[in-house]
């Protein structure tokens, strides 16, 4: 049977739980499973040493309390969140992993990591926070290496130059038809809503055959756009665009992205990761394969980095590219480092761009679902 769009968006919004089967069957069927946190963990060394590469990052509140008996309250929700589903063996991802894989980013997740190692093996990346001197980048690749090792020792297997460059291709393909589908929304009324991109976007990380998500989504793609081709407009072609920046939107796309939609407005750009951080650049298939991938990653702008001007000129170049009429700003609560760069995304957004720009913290309790719906309905009637 023909799936509808709807339908499409459902499977992909279901993916996390389904997920769950699927990850058993590959780990009967002898797979090895690498649990990661992070946008800066190099998925293709994973990939090439022949195992799945889970994301544990936490998007529930459920099990924030147990955290909290052990983490200061004060904490990044999606740093309690995933400690929680450790500590509480609730998340079979978690659970099915035979490795984590966690860089030093920010304070809080570096810490929750050592405390990570003591209930499953544990390699951490030394990530340096300067993507443009030369010393970063050579301990950077060190530590590309590293982490290859330990992959090679952990599973018994051998990186070959020959899987590593198949990796490379086939992570680049995936980042090629994730940025095809999300430039859906370059068109002017957008051809799907925000909320279902995200959907989408999310949904990817839980799908662990990489050429399925491939062909998927590249199927999505066309389905959207002939569907948009034979007249269908499921957002008005006067709805606001807006671009979304700041900490990862897992835990709170239910309650912002919709609260955005559901003003008038529409999502057409997520600069986060998961969308346009993590996408926008390839691994360079020209070059020694562990220095290209070292050059990848660590340009990626976090609010980790410190300078980080590349973010401010990814932001200004997506704000143009996307015709963007006003910029969300989520952080989520105790995450100092993209709190204290809303000063300059402030400026950047006002200053050089003249838009507007509204900065929402918050967690992932529903307590100000109705403060936040508020605030953004305010804030898409002036637009209006
Ligand atoms: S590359 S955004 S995934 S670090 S929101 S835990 S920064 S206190 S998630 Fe992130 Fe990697 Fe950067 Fe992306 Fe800390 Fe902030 Fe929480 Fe964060």
């Amino acid at each position: 049977m023909v799936k509808s769009l709807p339908e499409i968006f459902d499977g992909f919004s279901d993916a996390r739980k389904e997920g769950f089967l699927k990850v058993k069957e590959l780990k009967e069927s002898g797979k090895n499973v690498v649990g990661i946190f992070c946008t800066y963990t190099p998925k293709e060394l994973i990939i090439a040493a022949d195992a799945i590469a889970v994301g544990l990052c936490g998007t529930s509140e459920d099990p924030i309390p147990a955290a909290e008996k052990e983490l200061p309250r004060n904490l990044c929700p999606l740093i309690k969140s995933s400690y929680g589903f450790a500590l509480t063996d609730q998340c079979p991802y978690t659970y099915f992993s035979d490795l984590l894989v966690g860089e030093t980013t920010c304070d809080g997740k570096k810490k929750m990591y050592e405390l990570l190692g003591d209930m499953k093996p544990m390699h951490i990346m030394q990530l340096p926070q300067n993507y443009n001197d030369k010393e970063s980048f050579d301990m950077w690749e060190s530590e590309i290496m590293k982490l290859k090792e330990r992959m090679e020792e952990q599973f018994g297997v051998k990186i070959t130059d020959e899987k590593i460059r198949a990796a490379i291709r086939l992570v680049n393909e995936e980042r090629k038809v994730t940025k095809e589908f999300y430039e859906l929304s370059l068109l002017n009324p957008p051809p799907l809503k925000g909320l279902d991109m995200q959907k989408t976007l999310e949904g990817i990380k839980f799908k662990f055959e990489r050429t399925q998500i491939i062909d998927e989504l590249k199927a999505l793609t066309k389905k959207v756009k002939s569907e948009y081709e034979a007249g269908h407009r499921p957002v008005p072609e006067d709805a606001p665009r807006i671009l979304v920046t700041g900490c990862p939107l897992g835990g709170v796309a239910d309650k912002v992205i919709k609260a955005v939609e559901d003003s008038g407005g529409v999502v057409v750009c997520y600069e986060n990761c998961g969308g346009v951080k993590s996408n926008e650049r390839l691994v360079d298939e020209s070059k020694d394969p562990y220095e290209a991938i070292a050059e990848k990653y660590i340009s990626i702008p976090c609010s980790v980095m410190s300078p980080n001007d590349d973010r401010m000129e990814l932001l200004s170049e997506m704000v143009e590219k996307y015709n963007i009429d006003g910029v969300v700003e989520i952080i989520l609560q105790a995450c100092h480092t993209y709190n204290v760069e809303t000063i300059e995304v402030k400026k950047r957004v006002n200053g050089k761009h003249g838009l507007p720009y509204l900065c929402l913290e918050t967690d992932y309790s529903k307590s100000d679902t109705g403060q936040i719906l508020t605030r953004i309905g305010a804030f898409i009637e002036m637009m209006g």
